[in-house]
């Protein structure tokens, strides 16, 4: 009965209440967003699909905009999602002020330039691809405390031949992504050693960092805490010492690529665990091991094929 009472009163005051912290939330922030995509349109230099000339214009809300969608209730800016547009230019601090932003897509563009360490603001973000661009720089540290990401794919950005645009090592503080589910960044320009606690993270089901500059062994306990990997891609890098039996315990694994590093010893039995495997290449090392050549007969060509869902170039 006192429920009944309490509720009906309380009710009607608690939604008035969200109905005007929702406004006064919306209200500036709305004009943060539009202040943060216009910016981000005068850093565009080139647009020969006219996608910003005639579609981002004052003449509609910012939520009508091309590649940009807002949440339902809120109006804030969730997605920012323009891949394949042709467009070059580079990536404005002012974008860390979208702070409703879950995904952002501008793969396969011309952005270049850095990743501005404002993106580390972007607590919701879940998804960022920013793969087969020309950014260059290293990756600030506050992008690693993104803790919600679950998607990050930067591979394909390294301009070939310029070896000092290195995007940096891989830090430490990639163990606190604890969502992260992709982590795709081959031939990113990472260079130094894979940090141990990044097989930590057990949501992790890619881990694509071939054609780097990563050296360095591989732990003993590599799948202690991967039970959801699905795809480990660490080939043409100089990794050395010998390939972990742990690799049995990725129980999952479909894709796995070791090829054309320094792995020496014996490949071991417990791949012969992996039920799942689909395709497998450990070829250019010098590794040991009477099941050798049937693993080698399995190459890149035949694994792209049979795992259409990775791209790998
Ligand atoms: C921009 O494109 C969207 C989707 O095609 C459309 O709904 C919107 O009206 C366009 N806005 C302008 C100003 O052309
Ligand atoms: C993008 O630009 C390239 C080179 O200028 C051109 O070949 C290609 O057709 C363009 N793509 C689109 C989708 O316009
Ligand atoms: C947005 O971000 C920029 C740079 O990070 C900052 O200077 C500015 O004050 C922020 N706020 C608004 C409302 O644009
Ligand atoms: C980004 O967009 C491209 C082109 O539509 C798509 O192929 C890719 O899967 C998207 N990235 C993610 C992580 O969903
Ligand atoms: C990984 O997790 C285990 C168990 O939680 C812990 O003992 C180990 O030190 C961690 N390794 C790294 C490199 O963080
Ligand atoms: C393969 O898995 C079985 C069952 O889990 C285990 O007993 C065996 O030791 C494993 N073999 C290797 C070589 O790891
Ligand atoms: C009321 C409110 O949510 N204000 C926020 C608007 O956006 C800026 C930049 O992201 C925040 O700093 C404010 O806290």
């Amino acid at each position: 009965m006192d429920n009944t009472i309490m509720g009906f009163i309380f009710l009607p005051m608690l939604l008035m209440e969200c109905f005007m912290a929702a406004l006064a939330m919306s209200e500036p922030n709305f004009t943060t967003d539009q202040f943060a995509l216009l910016e981000f349109k005068a850093h565009i230099t080139s647009d020969p699909l006219n996608i910003m000339s005639s579609n981002w214009t004052s003449a509609t809300s910012i939520c009508n905009w091309v590649g940009v969608s807002c949440g339902a209730l809120h109006r804030r800016v969730t997605t920012l999602d323009l891949p394949n547009m042709n467009l070059t230019g580079s990536l404005p601090p002012k974008l860390g002020n979208l702070s409703f932003l879950v995904s952002l897509n501008l793969s396969r563009n011309n952005f270049h330039g850095h990743l501005p360490s404002e993106f580390g603001k972007l607590q919701r973000l879940r998804l960022i691809d920013l793969s087969h661009n020309f950014l260059y720089g290293s990756i600030a540290d506050d992008i690693w405390l993104l803790s919600k990401l679950e998607i990050f794919r930067v591979g394909s950005n390294q301009l070939t031949g310029t070896i000092s645009r290195n995007i940096g090592e891989i830090p430490q503080e990639i163990g606190n992504l604890h969502n992260l589910e992709r982590f795709v960044a081959g031939n990113a320009g990472f260079f130094g050693f894979i940090p141990p606690n990044i097989f930590n993270i057990s949501s992790l089901r890619w881990i694509c960092l071939y054609t780097n500059n990563l050296f360095g062994t591989l732990p003993i306990d590599l799948c202690y805490h991967l039970p959801n990997l699905e795809v480990l891609y660490l080939d043409e890098n100089q990794l050395q010492g010998s390939i972990p039996s742990s690799i049995g315990k990725c129980k999952k694994l479909k894709g796995l690529s070791l090829g054309n590093n320094r792995f020496t010893g014996y490949i071991p039995r417990s791949i012969g665990n992996l039920t799942e495997l689909i395709e497998i290449y450990l070829g250019d090392n010098n590794l040991e091991g009477e099941s050798i050549t049937r693993l080698n007969s399995l190459k890149y060509r035949k694994m792209q094929e049979a795992l259409g869902f990775v791209s790998r170039e």
